[in-house]
């Protein structure tokens, strides 16, 4: 895969992909989207998680608001795009990766919705969010209403939209738009090294189980309390044919594998701001 606006690397069973528009923020334009879109389509096997970051002091300016003056699309060409938006960011969420989002500066409108589709999001303490849309005119086009509004809770998206204010990097973390966040200035390790380490971390799970929490978790969410625990327990059944589940429930039994305790090693320390 060669693209213009991403760059890719493999750190082990990493995968690295990075938004490369800094000049432009990082906004997406079209060809920006069909790279991602191409990107998490075609994902190697060998790739157990994905760290998504971008370069540049901003994560993502949304979208692309040049190309959409000059365009002058009609309604159904912005809800083509729109629709395609959605679909590369179901690759995303729904891939069945985990995908770790690396975020700093501005995360906005569409870099919003970007952010959203991650499984995990870490924050460098310069991130901030906002959903700047009704200031431009416009509507969220690339899934907010459905993945953020499920993170902030319906009523704090419609504020944050009428208002159009700044969400800080402490309360976007109360809000859990960021899992965890790194401020190196108080000792926390860079931002993108913590992410890193995450994906590693969590690359190292069995890949089946991986594979359950970020496809199932979410859909189960939208079931009905009867369908959604016949889904889980199908797929606990499918997850449970995988090779890995005798090796790793008896390292546990041989007293081989960590403990499950906050001093035993068995994960990392998340990086959270007091209070
Ligand atoms: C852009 C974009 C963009 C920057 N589209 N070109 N998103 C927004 O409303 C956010 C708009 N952007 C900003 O508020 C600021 O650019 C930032 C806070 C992100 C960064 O500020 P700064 O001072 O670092 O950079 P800058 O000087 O504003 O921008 C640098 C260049 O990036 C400049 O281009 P240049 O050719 O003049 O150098 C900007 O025009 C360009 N740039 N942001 C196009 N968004 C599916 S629907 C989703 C709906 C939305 O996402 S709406 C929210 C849009």
């Amino acid at each position: 895969m060669s693209f213009q606006y991403l760059k890719t690397a493999e750190i082990g069973a990493v995968g690295v992909v990075t938004l490369d528009r800094a000049s432009k923020r990082n906004a997406i334009d079209e060809a920006t989207l069909a790279e991602i879109e191409e990107y998490f389509s075609s994902v190697p096997g060998h790739i157990k998680a994905i760290l998504l970051k971008a370069e540049g002091e901003h994560f993502c300016a949304g979208l692309d608001l040049k190309e959409h003056f000059d365009k002058k699309r009609t309604p159904v060409e912005f809800m083509r795009v729109c629709q395609g938006w959605h679909r590369a960011f179901d690759k995303i969420q729904f891939g069945g990766i985990p995908v770790i989002a690396c975020l700093q500066g501005a995360v906005v409108g569409g870099g919003l919705e970007l952010a959203s589709a991650a499984h995990v999001r870490v924050a460098d303490v310069s991130t901030y969010f906002a959903l700047p849309e009704g200031t431009r005119g416009i509507f969220t086009g690339g899934g907010a209403t459905v993945r953020t509004a499920r993170i902030v809770s319906a009523p704090r998206m419609v504020e944050m939209m009428l208002t159009g204010r700044i969400v800080d990097v402490h309360e976007g973390h109360r809000l859990g738009l960021a899992h965890h966040v790194c401020d190196p200035a108080r000792g926390d390790m860079p931002a993108a090294e913590f992410a890193l380490e995450l994906a590693q971390k969590i690359a190292g799970n069995a890949p089946l189980s991986n594979y359950a929490m970020v496809t199932s978790i979410s859909r189960i969410a939208d079931m009905s309390t009867t369908d959604g625990l016949f889904a889980e327990g199908l797929m606990i059944a499918v997850v449970q044919s995988g090779d890995e589940v005798q090796q790793r429930v008896g390292e546990f039994v041989a007293k081989k594998a960590a403990k499950v305790k906050p001093d035993s090693g068995a994960g990392l320390a998340p990086q959270r701001l007091p209070g």
